[in-house]
Formats: C-alpha cells, structure tokens, sequence
C-alpha cells in the first residue's frame, strides 16, 4: 500500500474537518493556531504533498518558488483566493482549488447585518446603552436610514451578490442595480428584480447603499477609490464584504471625515487584521472581524469541501473547484 499524502493544514480548522483530514491523510496540524511565516510555509511546500492554507497565508511567487518543491496542490480554505499568486502557481504547474457556494449564504447574511447596523445605527446605539448614556426614548432620538423600498447597488454580481439581492429584494422591497463585466441570464437578473448598469460609476451614482461582491485581482485593486467616492450621494453608504484591497481605505477615511458619504460598514481591510485608526473612533461605521463565512456550519463545509478537492486530486480525479 502506498503512503497516505501528506498535507499541512496552515490553521486550526473545526475539529470535524481535522479529524477526517487525519482518516484521509498524513496530516500536520498547526496546534498553536499561530500564522505560517514564508519561511514556514516554504518548509511546508518542501514537504508536504498538499496545502491546505487560508486567507493568511500569503503564498506569494517568492514562496511558491522553493526548490525542490514536493507539493503539488494547494486547497484554498475560502472562495476568495487573492493570497495565493496564482500566475506564480500556475507557471508552476501547481493545481490551486477554492470552497465556492458553500460560503454564498452566511456571506450574504453579513453583508445584508452591515447595511442594516450602519443604516439603523445599531452598532452605535449598543454602545449608547451599554455606556449607560440611555436617557429614555424620544421622538428625535438616533434617528437612522430607512433601508426598505431604497437603491441597493452590487459592484459585482456573482452568487454573493446574487443572495444578498435576492434577501434585500424579497426582503426589504429594494430595488437592485448591480454592474459585472460578465452579466447575468436575462431570466435570473429579473427574478431578482436586479438592472444592470454599464459601469460601476453608474451604480455609484445612483445607489442608497454600494455593497462590494468583486474578486481581489489587479485590476480591482483600489477601485473604490477617491475619485470613485466622490460619485456616491452624500446619504449614501458603502458596505464591503469582499476583500480590503478593492477599497482604498485612506481614501475611505477621507469621504467619511469629509461626510462625502453617510457611513459604511465593514467586514474586510486593506491591512487585516490592522484596521485604519480613524475608523475606530467613527459612530457611522460599522466594523467587524473578517466574520462573513464565520458559523460553525459553513466553517465545516468549508473545511469539506477542501478536503474533498485534495482527497480527488490525490485519486488521480478531476477536482471539482479548480481556480488554475
Ligand atoms: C474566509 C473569505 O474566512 O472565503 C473567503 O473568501 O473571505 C472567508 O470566507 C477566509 O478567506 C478564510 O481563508
């Protein structure tokens, strides 16, 4: 019998998905939960025959380039894969796969918490109440955005996108405008009542609440920048569940300290985990920890379908999400 695959598994994953990668593989866990430094994952390159690494594993072509190299797939745990190089991989000849789908949901749950806390003020009222500032309710006191019947629009329109219309749009009554350089069926974009726009200018300037559902590439680094801000309403509000990188946060901070736009509500940041320091002392923004996939639920069928991806490649079978 030939020996199982090895493969290092960069964080700790739930304790199901750690438990069938060891009936599966020769696993190496990383107990401490302590992120790999290039040189470690470099080690792990060198030895494993696969990676199963996340979003804070930078795997740049510097560390890919370890020579000899023995591992030949790299099982992304996350849709988003913008911490891998994957030019870099695919020169290489290295199989690169993600968890796609699986994540659709809870993502758009967080998105559509975002818009909400920063449109209602939750965020800034629990701290009122929680600081005992609470005098007791009044007519004018905190009012908010309304959020029901207002301009929804997606930079993007792929499956997240697509779920958080389908809640904002049977849910809330939004009407949904949306741009993507590759548009949906017809049929798929009215059964969500979704308009395409020709630009992501378009929905800037027609939007009560943006919400970001592109990849991290080159091209939609900084996208939202200064000049793109300034076409958004002054009552307006950006929402990002993608990645930091697609927003240039100086120029974020700077339209929010101007009162450019009304708020925004964030899940991901340019310098994870650093978060810009004027955005903290901020009551119109929302902040969280990078939590859009983060239930125990999801969190395994990530791990899953990860492991799934490694176990196919190792069978010799075409693997089922392959990025490159
Ligand atoms: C993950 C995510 O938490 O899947 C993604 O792209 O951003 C999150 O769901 C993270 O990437 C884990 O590596």
């Amino acid at each position: 019998m030939s020996a199982r695959p090895r493969v290092v598994i960069t964080r700790r994953i739930p304790a199901a998905c750690e438990t069938e990668a060891q009936s599966r593989f020769d696993v190496v866990l990383n107990r401490e939960d302590v992120p790999l430094t290039a040189a470690q994952l470099g080690e792990a390159l060198r030895t494993a025959d696969g990676l199963l690494p996340t979003v804070t594993d930078k795997l740049t072509a510097d560390v890919l380039g370890v020579e000899p190299r023995r591992a030949r797939i790299i099982a992304n745990f996350g849709v988003g894969f913008n911490n891998i190089d994957i030019e870099a991989a695919r020169a290489r000849g290295l199989t690169v796969t993600n968890t796609p789908d699986v994540l659709t949901d809870d993502t758009a749950d967080i998105a559509v918490t975002l818009l909400l806390m920063v449109a209602r003020r939750a965020g800034e009222g629990e701290r009122h109440l929680r600081a005992r500032q609470w005098t007791g309710w009044r007519p004018t006191h905190m009012l908010g955005t309304k959020v029901s019947g207002k301009t929804l629009g997606l930079i993007g329109f792929g499956r997240i996108a697509k779920a958080v219309a389908r809640r904002a749009h049977h849910g809330f009554g939004m009407r949904i405008i949306y741009t993507d350089p590759f548009p949906p069926k017809p049929e798929e974009a009215a059964a969500l009542g979704a308009e395409g726009r020709e630009s992501v200018e378009a929905v800037l300037r027609e939007a009560d609440f943006v919400s970001l559902h592109c990849p991290a590439t080159p091209e939609t680094r900084h996208l939202i920048n200064a000049d793109r801000l300034r076409l958004m309403r002054p009552e307006a509000f950006l929402v990002n569940t993608a990645r930091g990188d697609v927003v240039d946060e100086a120029a974020l901070i700077d339209a929010l300290q101007r009162k450019r736009i009304a708020g925004a509500g964030l899940d991901v940041f340019e310098k994870e985990p650093q978060v810009g320091a004027p955005l903290l002392a901020m009551e119109n923004v929302v902040l969280l920890p990078h939590l859009g996939s983060a239930t125990l639920e999801t969190r395994v069928a990530m791990g899953m379908r990860a492991l799934e991806n490694l176990t196919r490649f190792f069978d010799g079978q075409p693997v089922r999400d392959r990025v490159v």
